[in-house]
């Protein structure tokens, strides 16, 4: 495993550094920006020890849980605002909000966007890089019989649509299910002057133009965000335009996630923004893999051993995702 890099020393790094943490295992909470703990029961963003932290239920009680820790590229200062947790260290912001369980989620979740928004121009890190949205039942019916999930992203779009201009475009992102309830939302942004691209792929629609048949707002990501040096590539599964394929396929859909990822990354497609040119699914790194059907977890593993670097760290979580008819989720980052 790759080493922890001492940020204070290297005042030049202006990269979020983010590793996986074993249960247990304490890094030294100093030059630390957040931490995500999944874990069976997921609890409320606090600060503790003055560092930003969450905990989200996406694992079960066999597993062990592990936590996403986000370095700090310089000296940090925590705080909170309301329902709001967050840290900067002069080059990112990470930010955290719950929107606890509710029968309709769109004007939480709007509002919730909203708070974080307006904190993040306000504090100077309009550029958002990466966001994940867990969402708790995401595949049931809202108290209007609207499915959680669109519900949801109707008070995203919202929020996105009252800050377009001001907050520097629609980033990465997973939209995903958890083993609890409520909505869990957690994001990191850079300064306006930061070198971000925002990427589509060519074999997807973007999810910005998703037709109304999908919900009454499109999903507000984009497919990738390169980010000064770093790539976070969005959750991604097995959807050709706008249409989920191999339905009650797994090794289909494991196949389309896998090849719309190497297209995603691709020389013709990263290429276009950075100029050394594409990745391989072997750079893929900080690996999260989504499976709806935990009978399917050790076909996906066996998979994901084949085409994933021996180095890289990837995690499985058994939860929902955003269609029922989606068996397989993927994300990573390569940094
Ligand atoms: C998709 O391609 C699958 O709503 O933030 C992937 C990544 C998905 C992010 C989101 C949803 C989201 O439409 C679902």
């Amino acid at each position: 495993m790759p080493s922890f890099v001492d940020l204070r020393n290297s005042p030049s790094e202006i990269r979020p550094n983010i590793k996986f943490e074993q249960q247990g295992e304490h890094s030294d909470s100093q030059n630390i920006l957040a931490r995500v703990a999944f874990e069976k029961n997921g609890f409320a963003p606090e600060l503790h020890k003055g560092v930003p932290t969450l905990g989200v239920p996406m694992t079960t009680e066999t597993e062990p849980g592990f936590q996403e820790v986000f370095a700090a590229s310089g000296p940090v200062v925590a705080g909170r605002e309301g329902n709001l947790v967050y840290a900067v260290d002069g080059r990112h912001l990470f930010c955290a909000v719950q929107v606890v369980e509710r029968d309709i989620y769109r004007d939480a979740a709007r509002i919730a966007y909203d708070s974080a928004f307006e904190l993040a121009t306000r504090l100077g890190y309009p550029n958002i890089l990466r966001m994940w949205n867990l969402v708790g039942g995401i595949i049931d019916d809202n108290a209007d019989g609207v499915e959680i999930y669109r519900d949801f992203c109707a008070g995203r779009s919202e929020a996105f649509a009252l800050w377009s201009g001001r907050i520097l475009h629609i980033p990465a992102a997973t939209g995903i299910g958890t083993r609890g309830n409520g909505v869990y939302l957690y994001f990191i942004s850079g300064r306006a002057d930061a070198e971000v691209h925002h990427l589509e792929n060519p074999r997807q629609t973007p999810a910005y133009h998703y037709p109304e048949s999908y919900g009454p707002k499109s999903p507000s990501f984009a497919r990738a965000t390169f980010a000064d040096g770093i790539l976070y590539i969005s959750g991604t599964a097995s959807i050709l335009g706008d249409e989920t394929v191999h339905k009650g396929d797994i090794s289909g859909q494991v196949d389309v996630t896998l090849e719309n990822i190497a297209t995603l990354i691709s020389t013709e497609n990263l290429g276009k923004v950075r100029p050394e040119g594409g990745y391989s699914l072997q750079d893929l790194d900080l690996i999260k893999v989504y499976v709806s059907r935990p009978e399917d977890i050790p076909y996906v593993r066996s998979r994901c051993k084949e085409v994933f670097s021996p180095d890289a760290r990837v995690v499985y979580l058994n939860v929902d995702i955003c269609r029922p008819d989606l068996l397989v989720e993927i994300e990573a980052i390569v940094q």
